[in-house]
Order: structure tokens, then C-alpha cells, then sequence
């Protein structure tokens, strides 16, 4: 029963605590996000490595629930010691409250009201505890009267009826878990409620100076099973270290350019929004996307031309490097003379036709076509330093990644799927394939390791989209292995040897098994 006393004085803890990181407005010091992002930010990079790979986007629950795990099992083991040993336990709780108020104040942008949710969340532990292991009911003779005895009630009580100390114990695990419940829902409430009103969904943009050329409608092939040409931004993959989506008032961002600058500038949203804008089409790819995987997207984004605000701030000899920070810390490390030679790079605003989703980076990101998303990519950007490689690295070069990352000729086939069984005669086989700035030439396609054959290609909406393609196959009755390889416009071909992300993309032959019946 007491490790049962012990959770529940762990939620209560955790309950309040998060409570009061949401009243404070400060979501991010609640310690399950505080201690989550804390752990993200240590952990080793085959760890991430690892949880990308196994869980995909869900790593973030993923992690979220081993959390609660180990904070259930380590409240079990407090709440068994705490008939017996009390300050033992009392000291065990006031430790992981000193690390979640640690792990709060190690977060960038923290301020020492940070600590205040641990605080409230180790006090209230504490009195659930002290509440919980108070004796259940104690007999006459050890009653304890606290103000003015009452003498118009009987001396001595009535034996309590048996299975009274069960109820006790009972009431006493329902309020505890009531006020855990209720401080939890009503943080997560204040939460959400202050995040949708900070959320510029509904913002009117400037139209673009410089229009995206109409795409051609042949640039979607309709094939059933091949996804649209252009990625909804619900279906657009996510890839970040931020446990908890950034929520950054349009009204309070700022963004500076500054280091190896003659002229350092600092611009609010309006000033972004008062510049020409530029549109393009343009496909986004991650890195850690293994062959033949998801985390690729393609959007029209809007935007203020980069390389002209850098002129603006006269960048400086020397300079190779542009150090980008997000307001979460977050940095990625662009190779300055990609944004400089006349390719469309974007300090981004809207994708597809909308301000940035949260979740994609509003109030502005960064969009360099041909560059790997952690190497140009930076969501809620706040920070622009011109800098040089040899001075300062970025959050994943730090970790074994490498500091420039061009994206490789990519191709994948997503009609049939893996595993699938498709009727011997005609089949239709399709995909899409990306060879960012450099643009798709060819995709080849061959089945059981026999000779390639040429895909057709669908319309090309330029060199920094993707480009879909399919061919058709006569299938014979049995098991098949389909392989399919890009090359592009500067005449590379994909090559078959496999090589995993890390530390600059994988290579090798998308393939696909399907059962011909
Ligand atoms: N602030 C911030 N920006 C970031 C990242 C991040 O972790 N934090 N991840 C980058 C990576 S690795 C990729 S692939 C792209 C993904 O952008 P998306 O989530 O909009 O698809 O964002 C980049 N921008
Ligand atoms: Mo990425």
C-alpha cells in the first residue's frame, strides 16, 4: 500500500509543479519537459541516433513516458521507505526535485523563476507524504485535540468499525490523486490556452514581390499510393530537439545578425515582413533519413532573400560560416558560401500559402535549398552570427555530424509498398526521387537485379523540388526485388553502396520486395 502512497505523492508533486510552471508561463520549467529536454540535449548521439530510428516522430512521447516510468518506479521505492524511515524519504524527494529544478535552470532563456515549479512540486510531495503517513486513525487515548476540546460530544468515541482504517486510507489516496489530477489538467489547460492565442495561424502576409513560378500540373503523377507533389503542412515531417513545440509571440521576436559584420542589424516581425518577400517551391530533407524513408517534405515557402539581408550587414572577409540560434538554444552551422552564390535562401515566413505552423518554425526559419535540414533548417531562428568553421560548431556537429552537408541524390519507390502482393500483368510502379540545386536527370528501375530501365519523369517544377516518377512493370507470379536509382544534373549516379546518416546522409538502392500472384 505505501508504494502506492508514494506515487500518488508523486504525481501531487509533479501535478503542482506543472501547475505552476503554466501559471508562471513558463511551460518549458515544468519538470517533465525541463528533465526530458535536459536528458535530449545530453544524451549521446547514437542515443538519438537510436530513438530517431526506432520510434520516428514519436520519440518525444516515447521519451516522455519512459520519464514517468522511472519517476513511478523511483516514487514506489520512496513511498515503501516513508512509514519507515521518513526523512529518508523526504530526502529522496527533495532530490529529484533539485534535479528537475537543475535540469529547469540549465535551459536556455532560464531565469530563476524557473525553480519556483520543483519548489511548489517538493513542498507539496512533502505534505502528501506527511498527509499519507500520518497514523490512519488514531486511537482515544492518543487523540491529539487541537483547539477547544468539545464537551458536548462523548469522551470517548466509538471503536472504529472494522475495514475503517481500508476507507481511511482510501479517502486519503483519492484526494491525493484528485489534487494531482486537477493541478496537472489545469496547468495543461492554462498551457494550451496561452499557446493558441501566441499562435499567428491567422495573420495576413504581404504577397509575394517575387512570385514561385505556376507550378505545371504535371508535376504530380496520379498515381494511388504516391503522395502529393506538394506536402500538406499536417503531413510535413517534424524533426527537432524541442520536447515541447517553441511558442514565440510574432509581436516579441527579434531577430539579430551580427559577428563578422560591418553594419549589425536587428529586425522585429514587421520589419521582415515590410522587406520584398520571395516565394518558392522548395523540398526540405533530413539527414538522418534512412533509404527509402519519410523525412522529406516539399512546400512553397515565402520569405525574405538571405543573402541580400547579409549584404545589408556587409559581411566581413573571413566569415565562412552562418552560426544560427532558435530560442530554444538549438544552432546549425550554414556553409556561407552556399547561401551567397545565387540559389534561393530564405529567412522563411509562410509555407504553402500560411504563416510557418508552430510546429514548423513560426515566426520565421531558415530554407537553403541543397542543404540538410540541421545544416540550414533553423526553426523559430532568433540569431544569425557570421562566423568561421574553425571558431565555433553547431549543436549536431558537436555531436559526430558533419558541419556541411549538402543533400545526397536521393530516390525512393512508394508504389508497391514493402511486402506487398500485387496481380501478375501490368503494374505500376512509382516514386519520387530529389537531387536538391542540382535537379533530377534520370531514375532507373530494375527488378531482380536485372539490367536498369529508364522511369518516366513527371514535369520538373526546377532544381530544388523533388521529382516524381514512375514506370511500368510486367510482373510474373512469385517473389520480386525492385531497386531504383537516381542520378542527377550533373551526371552522378546514386551509388549502391550503403552507408547509414551519419555523419553526412546515406547512400544505396531503395528496394522493395512485393509477392506477384
Ligand atoms: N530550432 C530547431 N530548428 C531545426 C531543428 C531543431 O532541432 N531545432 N532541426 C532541423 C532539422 S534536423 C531538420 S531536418 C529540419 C526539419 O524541419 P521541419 O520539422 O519543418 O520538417 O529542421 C531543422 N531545424
Ligand atoms: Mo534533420
Amino acid at each position: 500500500m505505501s508504494e502506492v502512497f508514494g506515487v500518488l505523492a508523486a504525481a501531487l508533486a509533479l501535478g503542482t509543479a506543472e501547475l505552476t510552471a503554466a501559471l508562471a508561463g513558463r511551460p518549458e520549467a515544468g519538470p517533465l519537459l525541463a528533465v526530458g529536454s535536459a536528458f535530449i540535449d545530453l544524451s549521446p548521439a547514437w542515443l538519438k541516433d537510436f530513438a530517431v530510428r526506432a520510434f520516428g516522430t514519436a520519440d518525444k512521447p516515447v521519451l516522455l513516458l519512459g520519464l514517468v516510468t522511472v519517476l513511478a518506479v523511483a516514487s514506489a521505492a520512496v513511498g515503501t521507505a516513508a512509514p519507515r524511515r521518513p526523512r529518508l524519504a523526504i530526502a529522496a524527494l527533495a532530490g529529484l526535485a533539485a534535479l528537475a529544478g537543475a535540469a529547469a535552470l540549465s535551459r536556455p532563456g532560464a531565469g530563476p523563476v524557473d525553480v519556483l515549479p520543483a519548489t511548489v512540486g517538493a513542498a507539496g510531495g512533502t505534505l502528501a507524504l506527511l498527509y499519507t503517513h500520518r497514523r490512519p486513525r488514531p486511537g482515544p487515548e492518543s487523540r491529539i485535540t487541537l483547539g477547544v476540546p468539545r464537551h458536548d460530544r462523548p469522551i470517548q468515541p466509538p471503536a472504529p468499525a472494522p475495514g475503517a482504517d481500508r476507507r481511511a486510507l482510501l479517502t486519503r489516496g483519492a484526494a491525493l490523486l484528485g489534487v494531482a489530477v486537477l493541478s496537472g489538467g489545469a496547468g495543461r489547460v492554462i498551457t494550451s490556452a496561452r499557446q493558441t492565442s501566441a499562435d499567428g495561424r491567422f495573420l495576413a502576409l504581404p504577397p509575394p514581390a517575387d512570385p514561385a513560378r505556376p507550378l505545371p500540373p504535371e508535376v504530380g503523377l496520379n498515381v494511388p499510393g504516391l503522395g502529393p507533389f506538394t506536402t500538406p503542412d499536417n503531413s510535413f515531417y517534424r524533426v527537432d530537439t524541442a520536447l515541447i513545440v517553441p511558442r514565440v509571440p510574432h509581436q516579441e521576436w527579434t531577430l539579430r545578425v551580427h559577428g563578422l559584420v560591418d553594419r549589425p542589424i536587428e529586425l522585429t516581425f514587421a520589419d521582415l515582413l515590410a522587406r520584398p518577400l520571395t516565394e518558392r517551391d522548395i523540398t526540405l530533407t533530413c539527414v538522418s533519413n534512412e533509404v527509402g524513408g519519410p523525412y522529406a517534405g516539399n512546400a512553397r515557402w515565402l520569405g525574405v532573400d538571405l543573402a541580400a539581408l547579409l549584404r545589408e550587414a556587409g559581411v566581413q572577409a573571413g566569415a565562412d560560416q552562418i552560426l544560427s540560434r532558435s530560442v530554444d538554444g538549438w544552432s546549425a552551422s550554414t556553409a556561407l558560401e552556399s547561401v551567397l552564390d545565387g540559389r534561393d535562401a530564405l529567412l522563411a515566413v509562410a509555407m504553402n500559402g500560411r504563416p510557418l505552423p508552430p510546429a514548423h518554425g513560426f515566426p520565421a526559419r531558415m530554407i537553403v535549398p541543397g542543404l540538410y535540414g540541421y545544416v540550414s533548417a533553423t526553426k523559430w531562428v532568433t540569431d544569425l552570427k557570421l562566423t568561421r568553421f574553425a571558431d565555433e560548431q553547431a549543436y549536431w556537429t558537436r555531436r559526430g555530424w558533419a558541419e556541411r552537408a549538402p543533400i545526397k541524390t536521393a530516390s525512393r519507390i512508394e508504389v508497391p509498398k514493402p511486402f506487398a502482393e500485387v496481380s501478375a500483368g501490368s503494374v505500376t510502379v512509382a516514386g519520387t526521387a530529389w537531387a536538391q540545386h542540382r535537379g533530377v536527370a534520370a531514375v532507373e528501375v530494375r527488378v531482380d537485379g536485372g539490367p536498369w530501365r529508364q522511369a518516366d519523369l513527371a514535369a520538373s517544377a526546377g532544381p530544388d523540388t523533388w521529382r516524381q516518377w514512375r514506370t511500368t512493370w510486367q510482373a510474373s507470379p512469385g517473389q520480386h526485388r525492385l531497386e531504383v536509382r537516381a542520378t542527377d544534373a550533373t551526371g552522378h549516379t546514386q551509388p549502391a553502396e550503403r552507408v547509414p546518416p551519419i555523419p553526412d546522409g546515406a547512400t544505396g538502392w531503395h528496394t522493395v520486395l512485393v509477392t506477384v500472384t
